[in-house]
């Protein structure tokens, strides 16, 4: 195999959206997406027609350039790649010429058989996040990591590769940032330094072209709203997903589901949705049922629903080979499964015994897919579960001649999980009609937030796992998912009573919060753990419902700007060292402000890291100045979350389902901070896409102490509130000299909709 450098530049050319650069091995293409994203793509053979999987924009920005003997400078109003002409190097600055990212002087761009690599400067204080779903760290550096889509089931916290493909990250030094995307779907490498002795950090794929996006806004929220400006944002998830989710593999039939969700009626403990694993199938045929667990789909759906509970339902790729299967004998019929080359179908065993796959890399085979979700929405499902779609098989091996589309399994295997996603999400979508449907895939790549949530695959019951699972959740969040669970509890193995009731604190600030078990655990519902346990579990879940209106709001953040709900402190906090020390790393923001410090189940202490500002304890309102190390209790009633002084954050009485209306007051509580703030209020009926257009309701609200006000702007959109008060709750408001000690108030507030202002 021989080394093949890229070598000189030959020729630069102006070609219409992108300078085209020529060297005797290969040929550079650069884009202008906006002033802070570009793109490079270095290729042999460029197909100007392959589309990408994740990249949603084309480009848009000025293409502005200057040619030396030298060097080529591509210039825009925040970045500047200087492209040293002999050899080729390309290296990135701010406007003002400040040095974000080079190639390695050298080594640059090369290649390997049909392996393409870039070797790129590391400079001594460089952190590195991103990633998605990768155990270690939050800052990477040091580590190197593998993408290549794997059903990882037993895996540990320092199991690689896993389920998903985001190859996305954020590099930090010098009190600067940026964000490199390698859009690139063969199996692919990073190195952050693991194994260079200092000197370089490097990434390649295993074929396919150097192509990626290079971010360059110096701030990691502004990348991140860059990169899903790029990629895509989720819409707004229905609300009644947001609420606690109950799944296990599996409740073995309706009259159990039932059951189950009966004593969450019974034990007024709030939740949402109920969930059919693999057994409600008939063999593990795709959308069919067991006649006989599952007798009237329809009755059992409808029963649940009145109960105020929905159901999510699972649906693996692997379809079985059984003439008479109306999908087998359609998708045989059409020739809509992957194939060998010589036009066999590939088959493999998973559940349903021997399958075909389907090939959702076609147009055809999506819609195909989307329509047959028929058999499950028409009795009422309104949840749908991606499994197994890395795709995997018992054995794991897929032969690399497989052929998805025009394309062999090894350049597309990546985005296979992500395109059965869309395919669900696509065809839910339509049959739904107005509803919102809730899709949750394991395996995903780069965009997959535009059509689905995700959840971490199986981890397991001990608390290292669980503290792994909270940086992976936030590590999702840099890369654009903000939709995002792990099994409460730990899918293997059994947990602790006190493991539970922790994961389950610790569950109400994960953004999708579902308790999940795998087959032959002992049972995991919140009564499973004992009357003290239960309590614990059941005021934790009462929290998460009073926390919705913040919640729903947070996830219109997301949807708008790609910012996720959880949110590691390197985002709010990037130049501040301690973020990134392995005693504090697993610490997030859920939302705007409040900060969790996520705690083993048996410390009953801990030390937490407050970054700067002001918190206060959300327990016990005590106050902390930021900046410090703190050593709190953290008793099994209590994770240690705080609140950021100047924190607006709406709340609602509790309800036993996001479907019950409540008592109409908007809890508004404030907690007291020196500096005005304001929190962006959203609101809208939750299940339809009627907020598309326009029927939402929309408010700025702003908290300024020195004027003692609190401002609800217009509203903004049609939709009326389902709140007709609103009840101002001040927290620390000691401070404020002059503060009347009432620090409650309602106020009935006839046009809800109108300006209005609250004086203290
Ligand atoms: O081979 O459907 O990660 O959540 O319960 C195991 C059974 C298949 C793996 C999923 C897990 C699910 C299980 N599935």
């Amino acid at each position: 195999m021989q080394l093949e450098i890229i070598g000189n530049i030959e020729s630069v050319k102006n070609s219409t959206n992108h300078l085209l650069i020529k060297t005797p091995e290969a040929t550079a293409r650069i884009w202008v997406y906006s002033d802070s994203v570009i793109r490079v793509n270095v290729s042999k053979a460029f197909d100007e027609t392959d589309p990408s999987f994740a990249v949603i924009q084309s480009p848009a920005g000025q293409l502005d350039y200057s040619e030396t003997t030298d060097e080529i400078v591509i210039t825009t109003s925040l970045l500047k790649l200087r492209i040293n002409k002999s050899p080729l190097r390309l290296n990135f600055y701010t406007a003002d010429d400040k040095e974000l990212s080079k190639d390695d002087e050298r080594f640059g761009i090369n290649w390997q058989g049909e392996r393409v690599i870039n070797y790129r400067k590391l400079y001594a204080d460089e952190k590195f996040i991103g990633l998605g779903e990768k155990t270690g760290n939050l800052d990477k550096r040091g580590s190197s990591f593998t993408n290549w889509n794997t059903d990882a089931a037993l895996h540990d916290t320092k199991s690689d590769p896993l389920y998903k493909t985001f190859p996305f990250f954020i590099g930090i030094h010098s009190g600067l940032t940026y964000g490199l995307f390698f859009d690139n779907t063969h199996k692919s490498y990073f190195d952050f330094g693991a194994t260079t002795d200092e000197q370089m950090s490097w990434f390649d794929a295993d074929g396919g072209d150097m192509n990626y996006y290079f971010f360059g806004s110096q701030s990691v929220a502004k990348i991140i709203e860059d990169y899903t400006w790029l990629t895509g944002r989720m819409e707004m998830p229905p609300l009644w997903s947001l609420g606690y989710q109950q799944c296990r593999w599996s409740y073995m039939s309706a009259a159990e589901v039932l059951d189950i969700a009966q004593r969450f009626c019974k034990e007024k403990i709030p939740a949402d949705v109920m969930y059919c694993d693999i057994d409600y199938m008939h063999g593990f045929k795709i959308f069919t049922w067991n006649k006989e667990t599952f007798p009237n789909p329809k009755a059992f759906i409808a029963k649940l629903k009145a109960m105020n509970f929905r159901l999510v339902i699972i649906v693996d790729p692997g379809i079985k080979i059984e003439d008479g299967y109306k999908q087998y004998d359609e998708g045989v019929d059409k020739d809509y499964f992957a194939k060998y080359p010589n036009g066999e179908n590939y088959t493999a065993d998973v559940w349903p015994g021997r399958c075909h796959f389907p090939d959702f890399f076609r147009d055809d085979v999506r819609e195909w897919w989307g329509a047959a979700f028929t058999a499950l929405t028409e009795p009422g499902v309104e949840g749908f579960w991606n499994d197994m779609n890395e795709p995997a098989a018992w054995g794991q091996n897929m032969p690399w001649l497989v052929k998805f589309g025009d394309k062999f399994m090894p350049e597309v295997r990546n985005a296979y999980g992500m395109q059965m996603a869309r395919a669900t999400y696509e065809g839910t979508r339509k049959i739904l009609g107005d509803k919102r449907p809730f899709i949750l895939t394991r395996a995903a790549y780069a965009g997959t937030q535009r059509y689905s949530a995700v959840w971490t695959g199986d981890n397991s019951a001990y608390d290292e796992h669980m503290l792994m699972g909270q940086r992976m959740v936030s590590s999702l969040g840099i890369t654009g998912m903000s939709f995002v669970g792990v099994d409460i509890g730990g899918f293997t193995g059994d947990p602790t009573p006190e493991l539970m009731a922790r994961w389950n604190s610790l569950g109400v600030f994960t953004p999708m919060f579902r308790n999940h078990a795998m087959q032959g655990t002992i049972m995991r519902e919140p009564w499973q753990w004992g009357k003290k346990n239960m309590a614990i579990i059941k005021k934790d879940i009462e929290l998460r419902y009073r926390l919705l209106p913040y919640i729903y709001s947070g996830f219109y953040q997301s949807h708008k700007t790609g910012i996720p709900l959880s949110r590691t402190l390197a985002i709010d906090h990037t130049h501040d060292e301690n973020v990134y020390d392995v005693k504090y790393h697993n610490q997030f923001l859920f939302g705007d402000s409040v900060l969790v410090a996520p705690v083993e189940s048996t410390q009953l202490t801990a030390e937490v890291y407050l970054p700067s500002g002001n918190w206060y304890r959300l327990s016990s309102g005590e106050k902390y100045a930021g900046g410090q190390v703190y050593n709190v209790d953290t008793p099994l009633t209590d994770l240690p979350v705080f609140i950021k002084a100047g924190a607006i954050i709406p709340m609602q009485n509790i309800v036993q389902s996001t479907n019950e209306k409540g008592d109409g007051i908007l809890e508004l509580n404030v907690w007291y901070g020196s500096e005005v703030c304001s929190f962006v209020y959203y609101e809208d009926d939750g299940t339809s896409y009627d907020y598309e257009n326009g029927d939402y309701n929309k408010r700025e609200i702003t908290f300024n102490p020195a004027k003692r006000t609190v401002t609800f702007s217009e509203a903004e959109g049609s939709f009326k509130s389902k709140f007709s008060h609103i009840q101002l709750l001040l927290h620390g408001f000691e401070d404020l000299p002059g503060t009347k000690r009432k620090v409650e108030k309602r106020y009935q507030h006839k046009n809800i909709n109108s300006l209005f202002k609250i004086d203290f």
